[in-house]
């Protein structure tokens, strides 16, 4: 019988959509586990150490981080490929993965406190206009490489996969692009919503903010900060808001318990 590889997922994570993306965009098979909720954290602890989903185990393989994960399925399983074959549009494609992780990442997280939400009194003044200044230039970037393109690196790749998750989240908030000034973008995310696997995302991460989200949502006493997420809000300024964070408590890291 063929192995079915287990993905440590959650609905609400952008690293984790976008391995759930390739997955099914591959057509393979996998089942899932929700590693974030906390009768899975033993699970996911024992797979990954920084207690952080996605992990993918697969046989005698477990892979973490999404785009390791994304690699070795990429290199596992090439049919139906997620990298353009081309040299250089491989190079741009993995640029946009990895802008899609390390920027539009922490710019939502910490906007959105995690998708937790700030209370009003606790959101420091101007961290949206600081969100929407550095992700100007991101929506002009997308604009100008769509043009005469329908996906960012010619076929559907890991730069469609890797960005759509984030361009959902930042039309919940008030920090979205808008169709008069990124015509091309404003398609390329419709074009994006009619491709099964985006389609299915969607509809998973809206089920589950159904299931859980406000006024269910319970913002957790403490939230993980990692790497590039206390980075953008230290370069944008907010040194003294992150300060008081950690001695209000409010603060952990990524580890094991
Ligand atoms: N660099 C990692 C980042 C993964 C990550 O930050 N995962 C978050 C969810 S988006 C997580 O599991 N956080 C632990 C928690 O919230 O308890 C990747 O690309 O997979």
């Amino acid at each position: 019988m063929a192995r079915v590889m287990t993905l440590y997922d959650n609905a609400f994570s952008p690293f984790a959509r976008k391995v759930r993306m390739v997955l099914e965009h591959k057509g393979l098979r996998f089942e899932t586990l929700d590693g974030l909720v906390p009768t899975n954290r033993a699970k996911l602890a024992a797979v990954n150490p920084r207690v952080e989903v996605p992990v993918l185990v697969d046989g005698e393989v477990g892979v973490v981080n999404s785009s390791d994960i994304v690699a070795y399925l990429e290199h596992r399983y090439p049919d139906r490929p997620v990298y353009p074959a081309d040299p250089a549009a491989r190079v741009a494609a993995l640029a946009w993965e990895r802008i899609a992780d390390t920027l539009l990442d922490p710019i939502l997280h910490d906007v959105s406190y995690s998708g937790f939400g700030f209370p009003d009194d606790m959101r420091p003044a101007g961290l949206l206009e600081a969100a929407r200044e550095d992700l100007a230039p991101v929506y002009g970037d997308i604009e100008r490489t769509l043009a005469g393109r329908e996906f960012l690196c010619g076929a559907l790749s890991i730069a469609d996969f890797a960005l759509f998750p984030h361009l959902t989240s930042v039309r919940l908030l008030d920090i979205s692009f808008d169709g008069a000034t990124h015509p091309r973008l404003h398609a390329w995310y419709k074009r994006l919503r009619q491709v099964d696997v985006c389609r299915a995302d969607l509809d998973r991460t809206q089920a589950f903010l159904r299931e859980v989200g406000p006024p269910n949502l319970q913002r957790p006493s403490r939230l993980v900060w990692r790497g590039d997420r206390i980075e953008w809000m230290l370069a944008r300024g907010f040194h003294e808001w992150f300060v008081a964070e950690i001695a209000a408590g409010r603060v952990t890291w990524p580890r094991r318990d």
